[in-house]
């Protein structure tokens, strides 16, 4: 069986290690290939290097090698390379590049300037692990986020990490949008797929971003796999992150029933076929379902070693009553 799973980083990296090990883990043999089709909308160059936030969160969490509190970067980090940046005034202060971590930025610059796209620059860097999925880009086009706010437009990691959000954002913008376009590994992973995965990750700056690059939402309008997404709003809080401040950017109620609707239903030109909520939620299933969206109730928190194979499991289950 196939999944393809869309996905941010912090949550897409939780649920993707949960869908590995529903699956049978790195040790026996996945029943599934899984691809994850990550977000590349926090990408950026800085201090000369191709940084890939998603990207690498996956990457690290897959390999075994992140740093599970953070949920970014890697385990046992030092910054000696970050502070001699800091001391010469070059980057961002506030945005830790760590000594590993730059390795892989090192090695991936060093890729591109090869003339290698993202996804294939991707497939080397993760051929070190075995991570027990296939990790692309949805796009080997740059299209970074950038916040528009009353103090001028940020890149979206200088908004989430250096104000933390709190600078007012009155939108989000996908720099470069019309010049690009899904790429031919990530529209046929979803044509391809037998389930199709919208990963707990933030439904705008993550799941929206992804599914905003030309060519993705045609590829799953026409997928003929079900689509089944997990809401990352529990009980009206988002899971983590500030997926409640992006919502209130586009005027989203922070709500189970309320991104399912944000999303919509596939049979009315949306994007899902099956909605997976808290059980916290299971009053709104009715809600859902009136939208033409497939829903059931299951515990869904993603802490740390948390619950992530059942999310998946129940994911998974939901999709094969669809199929
Ligand atoms: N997040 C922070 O809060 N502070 C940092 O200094 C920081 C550095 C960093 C470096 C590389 C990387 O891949 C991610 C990093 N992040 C940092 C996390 C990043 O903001 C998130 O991974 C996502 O981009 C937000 O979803």
């Amino acid at each position: 069986m196939r999944i393809t799973v869309l996905a941010g980083g912090v949550g897409g990296a939780r649920f993707a290690l949960g869908l590995r090990e529903a699956l049978g883990g790195p040790s026996g043999v996945p029943a599934a290939e899984i691809t994850i089709v990550a977000n590349i909308g926090d990408d950026m160059w800085l201090s000369g290097v191709k940084v890939c936030p998603d990207l690498d969160s996956i990457m690290y969490a897959l390999a075994g090698v992140g740093d599970t509190e953070r949920g970014w970067g890697r385990a046992g980090e030092s910054e000696r390379v970050a502070a001699e940046l800091t001391a010469y005034g070059v980057g961002w202060p506030w945005f830790t590049l760590g000594d590993l971590d730059l390795g892989t930025h090192l090695a991936r610059t060093e890729l591109l300037r090869e003339g290698a796209t993202l996804t294939e620059a991707t497939a080397r860097l993760a051929a070190r692990w075995d991570l027990g999925a296939r990790l692309l880009p949805v796009t080997d086009d740059e299209v970074p986020t950038h916040v528009v706010t009353g103090e001028g437009v940020l890149h979206f990691e200088e908004w989430w990490v250096r104000t933390r959000a709190q600078l007012p954002a009155h939108r989000f913008v996908q720099h470069g949008l019309e010049r690009s376009r899904i790429s031919h590994a990530a529209r046929e992973a979803i044509a391809s797929a037998d389930v199709v995965l919208l990963a707990p990750s933030n439904p705008v700056v993550s799941i929206g971003t992804i599914v905003g690059i030309p060519g993705v939402r045609d590829a799953l309008e026409t997928a003929p796999a079900p689509v089944v997404g997990v809401s990352p709003i529990i009980a009206g809080r988002a899971l983590r992150g500030m997926a409640a401040t992006c919502l209130e950017v586009i005027g989203v109620e922070p709500d189970a029933a309320a991104v399912a609707a944000h999303y919509g239903a596939r049979r009315a030109g949306g994007l899902l076929d099956g909605w997976l909520v808290a059980e916290e939620d299971a009053g709104s299933l009715g809600a859902i379902e009136a939208h033409g969206i497939a829903a059931e109730a299951r515990p869904l928190l993603l802490t740390p070693g948390g619950p992530g194979a059942q999310v998946a499991a129940d994911a998974l289950a939901l999709a094969e009553r669809l199929r």
